[in-house]
């Protein structure tokens, strides 16, 4: 039974109004939700079922389209920073064809993947597909944040190769079950799990693969998520605030030693690097705005957005720390217009790439 007429009331819990198509609400999930200790109850709620058709694709990505590192002025060639990607895409049903950019689920161009929403007391279902084409290696999806039984962790172990889920092969599908309880509110990354592998034998006559290691070359763990399969999932209740904007932001990086086509290491912001090649987000004065922020990979970050001060939860601050696999969400009123800058202050990264640009109009 497909309820899409429903999204558009579940689309406005980010209040931001998007067409909304893709998810497919099918009947109730189980109504039952823990609370907190000496939390009330909120009144009782059947959560929905939102089914996601996502498929691993595979596709070359430049990682700086316009060659230019705009704030440091260096210039590269498109050789130089393109390399073959994999991201997750939400399709229709069936995996028939790519969802078109939406509110609901962001761009859906890949890097980062889909975003993944629920409402506490949902269930969600990943109906999961590799296309893989290009290197053709087995991928999962794991979640953070939302309750899951083994056999929807989308995690592979050399100790139990065959764990259902842990590593998809290229051509084949698997369902994940997850379910977004109490303690599930807020932001959190999503990302393939799957085998280690080593990508110096896809770039012949790059990079260097001499320096393997002895057992079995450079195999590099979380392979699949240093290519691009990551994104972020939003849980919200009903006292998550309605916002007029949501940005979605991922901090990732791309070694070369791992992907020999890169002739240097790319710190990036949703599968770009370097100023106007990363994501302009836009605000008016007045807005309410939420960023919902994650990392993944092997280094620290700090997001800072220039002329801006938020609420952590425990002071107020305008740089705050993520790491690997760790997620932020930062709301404010938009009530300093300008031309600003939003970057990772470890001095590495932004030469690396990540910084970009948020413009508030007035
Ligand atoms: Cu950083």
């Amino acid at each position: 039974m497909s309820r899409r007429g429903l999204l558009g009331a579940a689309v406005g819990t980010a209040a931001v109004g998007g067409v909304a198509v893709g998810v497919t609400f099918t009947g109730d999930a189980s109504a039952s939700e823990q609370q907190p200790a000496g939390t009330a109850a909120p009144a009782a709620r059947h959560g929905r079922v939102r089914e996601y058709w996502i498929q691993a694709d595979a596709f070359e990505r430049n990682l700086v389209p316009n060659g230019r590192d705009g704030m440091m002025g260096s210039t590269f060639t498109a050789d130089q920073t393109t390399f073959h990607a994999v991201g997750y895409r939400a399709y229709t049903e069936h995996w028939g064809r790519p969802l078109p950019a939406g509110d609901d689920i962001g761009p859906n161009a890949g890097i980062p993947g889909p975003v993944i929403r629920g409402e506490v007391g949902d269930t969600i279902v990943i109906h999961f597909k590799n296309n893989d084409s290009f290197y053709k290696f087995p991928h999962s999806m794991h979640p953070h944040g939302v309750e899951y039984d083994n056999l929807s962790d989308g995690t592979w172990l050399a100790i139990a190769p065959d764990h259902p889920g842990g590593a998809v092969k290229y051509g084949e599908t698997y369902t994940y079950t997850w379910r977004a309880k109490p303690n599930s509110v807020g932001s959190w990354p999503y990302h393939d799990h799957s085998m280690p592998q080593d990508l110096t034998p896809f770039y012949p006559g790059g990079g260097p693969s001499a320096t393997g290691m002895d057992m079995g070359g450079n195999l590099v763990t979380e392979v699949g998520a240093e290519l691009g399969l990551l994104g972020l999932i939003a849980i919200t209740d009903h006292t998550t605030p309605k916002v007029d904007r949501e940005f979605f932001l991922f901090f990732h990086d791309l070694y070369q030693s791992d992907v020999p086509s890169l002739t240097q290491d790319m710190d990036c912001f949703n599968g770009y690097a370097f100023l106007d090649n990363t994501p302009t987000f836009t605000a008016k004065a007045g807005e309410k705005v939420r960023w919902r922020i994650a990392a993944l990979g092997k280094e620290f970050h700090v997001f800072h957005l220039h002329g801006h001060r938020w609420w952590d939860g425990v002071k107020w601050t305008d740089s705050q720390i993520l790491g690997p696999s760790t997620a932020i969400t930062v709301e404010y009123t938009e009530d300093n217009p300008g031309d600003w800058l939003y970057h990772c202050h470890v001095t590495d990264h932004m030469m690396g790439g990540m910084v970009g640009r948020y413009i508030a109009e007035n």
